[in-house]
């Protein structure tokens, strides 16, 4: 049976993780299927995308000439870009008509960014989620209230299979209704709880403002992911849901949600190799950079059959560990991703992510995980300003002092000037999916 094809039987009965064999592969194993699903999936590209079989043969890489790993080093990588100029299903080794379902990403400008899988793409993006899932504590029969947002986005659909897959019963919630989610999730007994982190948070604070405790209801398990937050939200999470919270990588051009998922040692984001080849480049020059040292992460698909992706640029910034887990696994770990490149600011010649400054901000005395990041232009210079809400019944002529308290340790800690402006609890707009976190206004032209 060809890799592409292959149905797998789940069992939850033995040993640390849902597939306990491939996730405990020996590292020169996982290269060898690494190698041979390589093959695999470069001669999908090559027969069934021409731009991608113009790449490979520009870069003299004949599918069967593949004999190590490292030879992928010689294509070029790929960009979101290249999704787009071939918008919307030019990339795909598949026709639509043998394509199961399609998922798109909005993007703030032009195109949206389209991908496609056929029905034995979802089977496995399934069972990733499902691995990923088990590999927190989740078990089959236990409740998954989902509040990722259902639609064109992978969240809600991808988190809504991976729980069918394990055995869990799903509440198809989505994004919003705030309300009603802290409702059902009582009343219904949820015991995972899927969702942006940030609108974790939402949730949170809605049950607080209607009286609920939610630290008394059945929640054991977060499964927070598709944005960055800060070991300080985690804490928060935490303490305000009663629950505790594992991160969950992914992105829609890769899969979606799954791609790689802390385990119960939260010790890092195991990245499922069996389906995935990741590298870590240098952002400029894409050099290859060493274990331990940031870089971006770069990814190839090695059992997509409808979109085969080589050498993905993420724009996501992170280390990778290939040292064991204490859980046994013996998949690499991408240590937290705290931020895209993209959002990366450059405030008076201080490169700065906005997680950089949340995790600063996160748990200093009087102040709540509201926030938001203003950038503006001051004469010829860029300017931060950082917005964020004060704890409930932290009295009014406290907030300056809250704010140069903050002001100082931004300036110490990350090494960038902001002005820091301390408002009451409730003035910021909260998420229902992922957060905003930054307001430019250099692009909104000068104020009227
Ligand atoms: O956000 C998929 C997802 C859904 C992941 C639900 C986890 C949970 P996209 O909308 O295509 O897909 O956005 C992908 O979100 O490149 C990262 O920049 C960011 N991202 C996703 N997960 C994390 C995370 C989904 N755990 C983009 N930490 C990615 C930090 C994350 N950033």
């Amino acid at each position: 049976m060809g890799v592409l094809t292959e149905t797998r039987t789940l069992s939850a009965s033995r040993g640390a993780g849902l597939h306990a064999t491939q996730e405990t592969l020996s590292r020169d194993a996982l290269a060898a299927l690494q190698l041979e699903r390589l093959r695999v999936t470069l001669h999908n590209a090559w027969t069934h995308v021409p731009w991608q079989r113009a790449r490979l043969e520009a870069a003299g890489l004949h599918p069967d000439a593949m004999r190590h790993l490292d030879d992928l080093q010689g294509l070029p990588f790929m960009v979101k870009n290249d999704l787009r100029d071939h918008y919307p299903f030019g990339l795909f080794a598949r026709p639509v008509d043998a394509l199961a379902r399609i998922h798109a990403s909005s993007g703030t400008t032009g195109k949206p960014t389209v991908v496609g899988y056929t029905a034995a793409d979802l089977g496995r993006w399934a069972d990733l989620m499902a691995r990923s899932m088990y590999g927190i504590g989740v078990r089959p029969g236990d409740l998954v209230h989902n509040a990722y947002g259902y639609g064109l986005f992978t969240g809600g659909l991808g988190a809504h299979a991976g729980a069918e897959r394990l055995g869990c019963p799903v509440v198809p919630m989505s994004g919003g209704g705030t309300e009603r989610q802290v409702s059902l999730i009582v009343d219904f007994g949820a015991r995972v709880l899927c969702a942006t982190p940030s609108y974790a948070l939402a949730i949170a604070e809605v049950a607080e403002h209607q009286g609920v405790d939610l630290r008394q209801s059945r929640l054991a398990f977060g499964l927070f992911g598709a944005e960055p937050w800060s070991a300080g939200m985690r804490d928060e999470v935490q303490a305000r849901l009663g629950l505790k919270a594992f991160d969950i990588y992914g992105l829609s051009e890769i899969m979606g949600p799954g791609v790689a998922c802390e385990c119960e040692c939260r010790n890092g984001l195991h990245g499922w190799e069996d389906h995935f080849l990741f590298e870590l480049v240098d952002p400029e020059s894409g050099a290859p950079v060493g274990e331990g040292e940031a870089g971006e992460l770069v990814i190839t698909t090695l059992t997509k059959e409808a979109l085969p992706m080589l050498r993905y640029r993420t724009r996501d910034i992170t280390r990778v560990t290939t040292q064991r887990c204490d859980c046994g696994r013996t998949h690499l770990r991408i240590l937290r991703v705290t931020g895209r490149n993209d959002d990366m600011l450059i405030i008076r010649g201080v490169n700065v992510y906005p997680s950089q400054v949340e995790a600063v901000l996160m748990g200093r005395p009087g102040l709540a995980p509201h926030y938001q990041l203003v950038i503006e232009r001051q004469g010829a210079l860029d300017h931060l300003r950082v917005e964020i809400e004060s704890l409930p019944g932290v009295a009014a002529d406290r907030f300056d002092a809250l704010a140069q308290d903050a002001q100082h340790h931004i300036k110490s800690l990350v090494g960038v000037t902001a002005d820091v402006v301390v408002l009451a609890p409730g003035t910021l707009p909260r998420s229902q999916g992922k957060a905003v976190r930054v307001r430019d206004l250099r692009k909104a032209g000068p104020p009227r």
